[in-house]
């Protein structure tokens, strides 16, 4: 592995910036012992880590903030439509590194650092992950602000500034169990303070209805309860510094912080209780991934953001434009999912109750709009309030949204009376457990587009759960297949590939995703193949040297690495993966001499706390891994890891060392996926089923190229239909009748033998994941994985063509989409 080595030692392969220059790199120094000294407010001879972390990046945003002031003032001037991204989540991570990357000043930043002795890395690795997410959702809404940003589109982000994110995970024989995360314990050098930018957000209270003629009434909510939003701005920087945009997270404040009569009176819990009350609301992130979390501080949270971000978007344009009736043509905002949802309401009481528009006009202004996108169809995940809850919480919403629906109804009678079932189903109000009101329904009627997030998906929402509001608005859905934020993961997270890439096909890749496809011809080159393959060990000795560091078990580099890594949920199917693994682990104990291929299983994800199946794979997956890592027979021919408390920095490490990545979910389940892309983009095989983006990658890399097992989409509705017992399934599978014999009889678990009895009967007699059904299929493309890794050209020809052919999947591309068939604004196009 001469070449590797080589790319080891090179210092400049770790980063892709174009040029540094002398006198750049001693402003940026000076820059930054300046911070070091009037910002940290410390001398260079006591500095820490962190107070240079704090200098380094406070000096950045300096450079930064000349780019952000001078896009505001563009779109002031140029009286551009804006776009508004609604979203409970953002899962940014780290920042450091991806502005220094769209600055192009990695190497001056690491040049002027090493003038003070101080090492850029060091810096990189000591910063918080920003968790403001659970997954996927959240962490396409922020690969989505930075192509924005990229594409020159005025952009805002808005969301909640939560002071704990996602929780920590720690891993304790085995067992998940969660801790706070305290991501702001050190302060955030990136974000901006606006005490200035404030709003009332109210809750509860009465309507009163003030005649103002003699046919019109004008409703006055008088809320009981108020707490005020403060907003956060963090810039968001695009590629180049093209634009830079602004992310706006809302923290909640009490409006009365303290009773100060109670104080005095000795009351001191009592005169604090308001405002604690007040600020639980941006407390924490519920941790819930594809599920609805039906709780009252949930709905509050939600509330609470869309109030403030509506109100400070309707100041904003009636300060650029004047009024207000020119909204729908400068505003364009994108519901991320149903969790803003009552925004819909919340535009309209606006448009009704302070600005008198009338109700036709306000409702047109409103579906102008919004758009909405959905990102599931598990049932377990579709959001419904119950009608009290919201009567009690937001009285005039609930108001408004009866009116929409009556009106909405009474359209639907007059085309086909006396269609009670159509009613039922396209009514916002849900009877069948006590009322409660649908909110997937009140953003699909409050939009002039609906869109799925990759083209199985919204082919399903037609079908499925929208199918007759798609009759009724047929061309209301479409779809926008999800992207990545190629900035971040390739260049930034695979240095030495984007270099390989840029040396071989010239820096437009950096510019143009599709360039990647100049690499097509270069897949069957020998020589190249074995460039690329270096970069892939390079990687994998630093994943390699993480697993020793932090689990104590040793891997060999050479060996397959087999990820899965995402959140820990039974449609994405971790336990069919395990439980190839203990089937492999038999065949191997059962033919060791055999020439068997090296494999490392990776795992790693959170569970929510309360989803105790997740947590039991967890478990299981350790209790497996205990068994097979200290086997003597399996040697090194298999072993397998669980990483703890994953994360968007642990994923920049692991997927540009992955061989094989796992897209397993039950097809049907997983609407788009987006980790798919990233590992395909890095040149890992896949080994999917045919769901979500899995189909559309097939479609670009060639069947041939991808390993796809498992029931389609239709055949798992089929079989669903025709029972769950799976025993025909395992007697037909000695394999797999052997595995389940053995989990079930506690051979992974001798402290418990009865700990996994419950998990293997219900795979047994209520199999809702067809984990039995794909197995064998599964067994076998695992097994012609392996028989292709022994063939190194034609392994790493089809890794190439991976990475060659899913340019596609840039979030570049899903935005340019949002830009023509949702938002109608322009993006910026390279000029060609
Ligand atoms: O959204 C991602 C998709 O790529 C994934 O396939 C999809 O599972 C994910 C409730 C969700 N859907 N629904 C959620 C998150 C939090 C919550 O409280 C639901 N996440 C997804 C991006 O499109």
């Amino acid at each position: 592995m001469d070449i590797s080595e080589r790319l080891a030692a090179d210092e400049t392969s770790r980063t892709v910036d174009t040029e540094q220059n002398d006198a750049d790199v001693v402003a940026l120094r000076d820059a930054i012992l300046d911070k070091l000294t009037y910002h940290v407010g410390k001398r260079r001879a006591v500095a820490t880590e962190r107070d240079w972390l704090i200098a380094t990046a406070v000096a950045i945003r300096d450079l930064i903030v000349d780019r952000w002031v001078s896009s505001t003032e563009a779109t002031y001037q140029q009286g551009a439509k804006r776009v508004y991204y609604l979203s409970l989540e953002f899962l940014i991570g780290r920042l450091l590194f991806d502005n220094l990357n769209n600055m192009n000043m990695i190497e001056t930043m690491r040049a002027a650092l090493a003038g003070l002795d101080v090492d850029l890395d060091k810096l990189r690795a000591l910063e918080p992950d920003a968790a403001l997410g659970n997954g996927g959702l959240g962490r396409l809404a922020a690969c989505f602000m930075e192509s924005m940003a990229t594409l020159d589109i005025p952009a805002h982000g808005y969301g909640i500034r939560y002071e704990h994110g996602l929780f920590r995970q720690v891993v304790k024989n085995g067992w998940q169990h969660e801790y706070p995360e305290d991501w702001l314990a050190m302060g955030n050098p990136w974000e901006f303070h606006r005490p200035e930018v404030s709003y009332n957000i109210g809750f509860g209270g009465s309507i009163e209805a003030v005649p103002i003629s003699e046919a019109a009434v004008r409703h006055v909510w008088h809320p009981a309860e108020t707490v005020e939003a403060v907003g956060y701005d963090t810039p968001v920087v695009g590629w180049r510094g093209r634009r830079v945009n602004t992310l706006r997270l809302w923290s909640a404040r009490s409006a009365d912080p303290l009773r100060l009569d109670a104080f005095n009176h000795g009351d001191h819990a009592g005169a604090l209780a308001e405002q604690v009350r007040a600020e639980s609301i941006t407390k924490v992130l519920y941790p819930s991934d594809a599920t609805a979390a039906g709780q009252e501080l949930r709905l509050r949270q939600e509330y609470f953001f869309v109030s403030a971000s509506l109100q400070d978007l309707v100041r904003r344009h009636i300060r650029a434009f004047g009024h207000i009736s020119s909204l729908p043509d400068k505003t364009a905002i994108q519901l991320n999912d149903t969790h803003p949802a009552i925004a819909v309401a919340e535009l309209m009481r606006i448009l009704l109750d302070v600005h008198q528009i009338p109700w036709e006009e306000a409702w047109r202004m409103t579906q102008a709009t919004f758009s909405y996108t959905n990102h599931t169809l598990l049932p377990e995940a579709l959001e419904v309030w119950p009608v009290p809850l919201m009567e009690r919480l937001l009285p005039r919403h609930m108001q408004i949204i009866y009116l929409i629906n009556a009106l909405h109804l009474g359209k639907v009678r007059l085309e086909y009376p006396s269609d009670d079932r159509l009613l039922s189903s396209v009514s916002m109000i849900d009877e069948q457990q006590g009322r409660r009101v649908r909110m997937s329904h009140l953003a699909f009627l409050g939009s002039h587009r609906v869109n799925g997030v990759s083209a199985l998906h919204t082919g399903l929402m037609r079908e499925t759960v929208f199918r007759d509001l798609h009759n009724l608005f047929p061309e209301r859905i479409v779809n926008v297949t999800n992207g990545i934020a190629f900035r971040r993961w390739l260049f930034e997270a695979n240095p030495r590939l984007t270099r390989l890439l840029t040396d071989t096909v010239g820096p437009k890749v950096l510019e143009d995703e599709n360039a990647l496809t100049a690499l097509r011809p270069l897949a069957s080159d020998r020589a190249f193949q074995k460039r690329f393959a270096a970069c892939r060990y390079v990687n994998k000795l630093a994943l390699a040297d993480l697993i020793r560091r932090e689990l104590e078990i040793r891997v060999d580099p050479n060996a397959l690495f087999d990820v899965h890594i995402k959140r820990i949920h039974e449609y994405k199917r971790q336990l069919l993966n395990i439980l190839e693994a203990i089937a492999l682990y038999n065949a191997i104990r059962a033919r060791p001499m055999d020439d068997w291929a090296p494999r490392v299983k990776i795992f790693a994800g959170k569970a929510a706390a309360s989803y105790y199946q997740a947590k039991l794979v967890i478990k299981l997956i350790h209790d497996v891994a205990k068994v097979v890592n200290n086997d003597p027979t399996v040697r090194n021919i298999l072993k397998i890891v669980f990483l703890p408390n994953y994360s968007v920095s642990l994923a920049e490490m692991v997927i540009p060392a992955s061989d094989v990545s796992e897209q397993i979910s039950t097809a049907g389940m997983e609407a788009s996926g987006t980790g798919n892309m990233k590992f395909a983009l890095n040149g890992a095989l896949t080994v999917g089923t045919l769901d979500g983006a899995n189909v559309e990658i097939a479609e670009r890399v060639g069947m041939e190229n991808i390993h796809i097992f498992g029931l389609t989409a239709d055949k798992v509705a089929a079989r669903r239909q025709r029972g769950l017992d799976a025993g025909d399934l395992i007697a037909a599978s000695p394999a797999l009748s052997e595995v389940l014999d053995s989990v079930q009889a506690g051979v992974f678990s001798p402290d418990e033998p009865d700990r996994y009895r419950g998990l293997v009967d219900s795979l047994r007699y209520h199999d809702y994941f067809l984990v039995c059904a794909d197995f064998d299929h599964y067994f076998a493309t695992q097994r012609h994985i392996a028989d292709i890794w022994r063939r190194p050209e034609e392994w790493w020809q089809s890794a190439i063509l991976n990475t060659a052919n899913v340019g596609w999947f840039s979030s570049d591309r899903s935005i340019r989409d949002y830009a023509t068939d949702v938002w109608d604004v322009p993006a910026y196009q390279a000029s060609a």
